[in-house]
Parts: structure tokens; C-alpha cells; sequence
């Protein structure tokens, strides 16, 4: 895709925000701020950021529970004020704080969401169908980590949409990790997009620090869908820098990674120094322009925050019930 200066601006601002937010998540649960707990996407945020950003209207994106989709919600419009609110159990919440924080935001195109691995993309196929069978072109984005293709229910629904020439691109996330368990140990075939092969669809791996190879890749993969030649998958490759997960002061729900192994991926493959790098170099922003965008997203966060502390919290069970089914 031929991106204008004003699109590499936004690409960059994306990553950003996403970084942003998620190193403001961290704080806040290290600070005991923040409920739950929280699983970082940093040095991750490429692979959301270059495949959603200029998706259109009416498309649809299964997220993960990797930055609790923010990378993926970001680009695609979801406010910071409501991704924080539905972090707080809040009414304003972008599914008004009854997720707990799962990106299941219908209105923006994630139209539902389980936290069960792999159950997504059977999900994704259902939508698919449905863009398919609407006509309009639309196509459907479903984010995998790499540990989903050890499972049986991603193999049944991938084959489901070769078979059925669905609309769908699956962008596996292969930071190889599966909670606490390095890929060796669930995949002898670490290329995830040779999979795609073996059911007759195209696959295709990316260097998922590079925005714009993602974004390419993915655009690729969606004009196809949208002429009707049905689902593909593209593979980044990525890396998880911290742990699975972690919650609440002083800890971590795994060991943290190798520490000289993490210092190289934030030094060489850190996505948001290598994009803006580039562009600082192309001449299409300052640094003095970057620290502006860090600047603004901190101060929108500060202030999600603090409307989230005021919003109200959702009244009583039988709301709850009442979100069950669909009128
Ligand atoms: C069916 C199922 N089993 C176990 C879990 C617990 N679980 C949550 S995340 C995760 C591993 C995820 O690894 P991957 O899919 O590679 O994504 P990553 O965390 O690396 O982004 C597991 C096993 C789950 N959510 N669903
Ligand atoms: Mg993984």
C-alpha cells in the first residue's frame, strides 16, 4: 500500500498510544491501581497496529487477550476513555464494563469474544459467513497467538473457511510463547504459515517489528477476501519481552525473559524506534514531533483515568443478566 505522510503519522501515533497505554497499565497494577491483572503487548504492538489501522468500515477483528486487544482497539477507533472504563467495571465502558476487559466492542467491529484459545477463530468463521453471504465486501481479521495452533478447534474452523471460501485472514501473533511454555515444546514446526499450505490457502510469514511489511502483508490477504478469493494467513514474527502476565505489586505470574535476549529486542527490534526512525529520517516527523504524540496520549490517559474513578459502576446482577441475550 502507497501511504501518504499524513498515514505513516498515523501509523506511528498508533504505536504509540498502544505503548503508551500499556506501559500505563503496568504502573497502575505495580502501584496497586488497577484491578485484574494485565498481559503486556510491548514490543508486540506492530502486528495490531500495521493490520488494523486502515481496515474500513464494517470489517470485523477478533482480538486476543494480548494487550487486552489494544493494539488492535486503537487503530480501529476505541476510545482510550472507554478501553480504560471497561478496565474498571465501569457503565462507559466500551461493553459497558461487563467484559472485564475482553475486546468485545460491536460497534467498532469486534463483534464477540471468548477467552478460550483458538475458540475465536470458530467465531471468526461465523462472521465471515456472514459478510460473505451479505455481499458487501467486508472481510473479517481473527489475531491468533502461535500457541492456538497447537489446538484442534483452530484447525477445524481454518479448514471450515478454505473450504467454504470465507472472507477471513488470520494473523498469527507467534511471539513463540504459550503462557509459561516456549514453542518448542507444543509445535516441532515453528513457521506457523505452513500450516495455511496443508489446507490448500495461502500463508505467508512477516517480520511482525515492521509495520508496514505487516501492513502490506495484511492488505495483500484482505483485497484478496474482498474479491472473493477466501481466507489466508499471515504469520508475524514477534516477540514476548515480559512475562505472560502480572498483576498487582511485586508480581510477575512467570519468570521474566532472558534479560540479554530482552535488552536486544527493545535496543534493534523495538517497532516504535524502528518506524520512527524511519520517519525521522525521511524527514516526516521530529523527535520534538514524537515526544509531542507521548506527551498527548499521556495526558488522554490520565484523564481516562480519572472519568473512569467517576463513571458509574454497573448497578446490580440483574443488569448483568439483563446483557445476556439479545432483545
Ligand atoms: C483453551 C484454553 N486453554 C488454556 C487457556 C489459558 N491460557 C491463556 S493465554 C494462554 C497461552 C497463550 O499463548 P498464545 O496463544 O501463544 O498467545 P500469547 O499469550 O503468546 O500472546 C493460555 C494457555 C485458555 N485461555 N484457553
Ligand atoms: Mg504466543
Amino acid at each position: 500500500m502507497k501511504l501518504t505522510d499524513d498515514q505513516k503519522k498515523t501509523l506511528l501515533n498508533n504505536l504509540i498510544r498502544v505503548r503508551e497505554l500499556d506501559q500505563w497499565f503496568i504502573d497502575a497494577l505495580m502501584a496497586g491501581k488497577l484491578p485484574l491483572f494485565y498481559h503486556s503487548t510491548q514490543v508486540q504492538e506492530a502486528v495490531g497496529v500495521g493490520a488494523c489501522t486502515f481496515l474500513e468500515d464494517g470489517d470485523s477483528v477478533y482480538a486476543t487477550h494480548r494487550g487486552h486487544g489494544i493494539s488492535k482497539l486503537i487503530p480501529r477507533g476505541v476510545s482510550i476513555e472507554s478501553i480504560m472504563a471497561e478496565h474498571y467495571g465501569k457503565l462507559t465502558g466500551y461493553c459497558g464494563g461487563a467484559s472485564g476487559w475482553h475486546p468485545c466492542v460491536p460497534d467498532k467491529g469486534f463483534p464477540m469474544y471468548t477467552a478460550l484459545i483458538a475458540e475465536n477463530l470458530g467465531l471468526a468463521c461465523g462472521t465471515a459467513m456472514a459478510h460473505k453471504l451479505d455481499g458487501k465486501q467486508r472481510v473479517v481479521v481473527a489475531f491468533e497467538g502461535d500457541s492456538a495452533v497447537a489446538k484442534a478447534e483452530f484447525h477445524e474452523a481454518f479448514n471450515f473457511a478454505a473450504a467454504n471460501r470465507l472472507p477471513l485472514i488470520v494473523v498469527i501473533e507467534n511471539n513463540e510463547m504459550g503462557q509459561h511454555t516456549p514453542i518448542e515444546t507444543y509445535l516441532l514446526n515453528k513457521d506457523v504459515a505452513n500450516y495455511a499450505k496443508g489446507i490448500g490457502v495461502p500463508g505467508k510469514i512477516v517480520d511482525g517489528q515492521d509495520v508496514v511489511a505487516v501492513l502490506d502483508a495484511v492488505q495483500e490477504a484482505v483485497e484478496r477476501a474482498r474479491a472473493g478469493g477466501g481466507p489466508s494467513m499471515i504469520e508475524c514474527k514477534t516477540y514476548r519481552l515480559r512475562g505472560h502476565s502480572e498483576g498487582g505489586p511485586n508480581v510477575s505470574m512467570d519468570k521474566p525473559r532472558p534479560k540479554d535476549e530482552a535488552d536486544m529486542w527493545l535496543r534493534d527490534k523495538d517497532p516504535l524506534k524502528l518506524f520512527g526512525g524511519e520517519l525521522i529520517a525521511g524527514g516526516i516527523v521530529t523527535q520534538a514531533d514524537i515526544d509531542q504524540m507521548e506527551h498527548d496520549v499521556r495526558e488522554e490517559i490520565e484523564e481516562a483515568y480519572q472519568s473512569a474513578l467517576d463513571a458509574p459502576p454497573i448497578p446490580n446482577f440483574e443488569h448483568l443478566q439483563s446483557l445476556l441475550f439479545a432483545e
